[in-house]
């Protein structure tokens, strides 16, 4: 049975790659390249620097360390200015309901994410005391698919992660938490999702 439940943030909890997208599609026009919603896809759940390495590659723009460092902080900069205005009402359907859920029965709550963002995120949202742990992109160096985030998570819980369940919406995640001995649900695509233990379309099938 379930002791402890870590959750992704960006897809599980709330959609915050539409604002990840606005943001890196504007650094995009800027270096005079477009920057789809389908280019966005596959920076969901990867860290910044893996993300704007993508950007890079599909806009075909060499840059050096420096000048990656200069464009992640000024993507960061206009991301945070739209997530700066993020309200409770945006957290996606059924979460709050399930993470009250999981306390009134005692299961303990860790957050297992990529962001550098995700402590002012869930402040935002008025969720942060829900929460038992977070460990998030300032606390890890790997980024998932290593396991590296959930079993930080689950430590910070006390508990040994064959005990804990990950949910996750990104395929890399999957299999990060299938690496750190956790049990997977997938949120979104059985297709995509194929190595978690099942996979549901939101958290308001769990409530
Ligand atoms: C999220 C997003 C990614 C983003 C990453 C790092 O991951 O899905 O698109 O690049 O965090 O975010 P930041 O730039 O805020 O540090 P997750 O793990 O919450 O799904
Ligand atoms: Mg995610």
């Amino acid at each position: 049975t379930m002791k402890g439940a870590i959750f992704d943030l960006d897809g599980v909890i709330v959609d915050t790659a539409k604002y990840h997208y606005l943001a890196w599609r504007s650094l995009a026009k800027r270096l005079g390249f477009e920057f789809t919603e389908s280019d966005n896809e596959r920076l969901k759940g990867v860290s910044r620097m893996e993300s704007l390495q993508i950007l890079l590659e599909v806009g075909g723009v060499e840059a050096n360390e420096a000048e990656r460092l200069e464009m992640a902080e000024a993507k960061n900069k206009e991301y945070v200015e739209y997530i700066s205005r993020l309200e409770p009402a945006e957290i996606l359907p059924g979460a709050r309901e399930y993470l009250l859920e999981l306390r009134n029965r005692g299961v303990k709550i860790a957050l297992g994410s990529a962001s550098k963002n995700a402590a002012f995120i869930l402040g935002r949202l008025g969720i942060a005391e829900l929460f038992d742990a977070v460990v998030d992109g300032t606390k890890v160096s790997k980024a998932k698919p290593d396991p590296e985030v959930f079993l930080a998570a689950s430590a910070a819980l006390g508990l040994n992660p064959a005990d804990c369940v990950v949910f996750e919406d990104a395929a890399a995640g999957v299999e990060a938490g299938k690496a750190a001995g956790c049990k997977v649900v997938g949120i979104g695509s059985a297709v995509i999702l194929r190595d978690a233990d099942c996979v549901i379309a939101g958290l308001h099938e769990l409530v």
